[in-house]
């Protein structure tokens, strides 16, 4: 099916969202999506937003957001080079030391992260923001993504809009935010087998540096930043297959964060 691309009617956003939502829902990969081709990246964060709210809907609250694309190693991967940002939902929450059933997902990949969290509402419009200013704890994290699009294959926008892969997450100890991240080892393992490992400098330089990044972000596309939100500040290293097993991502100075995943991909 084509469709014009109409700016008075972009109905193909909706179709976008509806089909993107389904396949994560369905944990069905999506081998054609003829609309998606209409979507600039403006649409595309409309295309996201849809998505949220169908998961709203279904009964899913925000718990917060993620970047994408802030380290070389994720964009040589995933062949795109710019920052991108995500939504987060309670529903993609795994406790530390929890288990995750693989059932669910189309094609789950892993990678280590820095998360922040939010001590406060900032309204990111607001030019006087100092993201920093408002973060109260740091924490290693894993992100589980996993692409709604058959191969792993996207455009920016085709991204954007499949809210940046983003399938799941866990959060470690919360640390003071006096801890150094600007240049530790951060590394990520699975079933006992080291993945990948980096550095947190792969990160924009310091993954403090991504919250000025996300600030501007969240302002353009409309993305809140609420009290207790978690923030993801994007992969140091590629991200690696997911499989069952122990998975555990260990950062310097913040320790580990880990789940046990089970069960076999649909
Ligand atoms: C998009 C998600 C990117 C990161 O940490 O860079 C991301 C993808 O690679 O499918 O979460
Ligand atoms: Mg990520």
């Amino acid at each position: 099916m084509t469709i014009e691309n109409d700016e008075e009617n972009p109905r193909y956003i909706d179709a976008v969202a509806a089909a993107l939502d389904t396949a994560q829902f369905d944990a069905v990969a999506l081998t054609d999506l003829d609309e998606l081709k209409h979507l600039d990246l403006d649409e595309a964060y409309q295309a996201q937003h849809l998505i949220l709210s169908r998961r709203i809907a279904r009964g899913e609250s925000l718990s917060g957001v993620k970047l994408g694309f802030t380290s070389e190693a994720k964009m040589a991967q995933m062949g795109v080079d710019e920052l991108i940002v995500g939504q987060l939902t309670d529903a993609m929450r795994v406790e530390d030391d929890g288990t995750l059933d693989l059932a669910g997902f189309i094609h789950p990949r892993v990678e280590p992260e820095i998360a922040f969290r939010l001590s406060r509402d900032v309204d990111p419009t607001d030019p006087t923001t100092d993201l920093w200013s408002a973060i109260d704890g740091v924490a290693a994290a894993l992100e589980v993504i996993d692409s709604r699009y058959e191969g792993f294959s996207f455009t920016l926008p085709g991204v954007v809009a499949d809210n940046t892969s983003a399938a799941a997450y866990a959060i470690g100890t919360w640390h003071p935010t006096t801890v150094d991240l600007a240049d530790v080892p951060i590394s990520i393992r699975v079933a006992d087998e080291l993945r990948a490992e980096g550095s947190t400098a792969a990160i924009l330089g310091n993954p403090l540096n991504v919250l000025p990044r996300l600030v501007t972000l969240a302002a353009r596309y409309g993305l809140e930043l609420t009290e207790g939100s978690v923030i993801l500040a994007g992969a140091a290293t590629a991200a690696t297959a997911l499989n069952a097993g122990k998975v555990e991502a260990h950062v310097a100075g913040l320790g580990s964060v880990s789940f046990r995943a089970v069960g076999g991909v649909a």
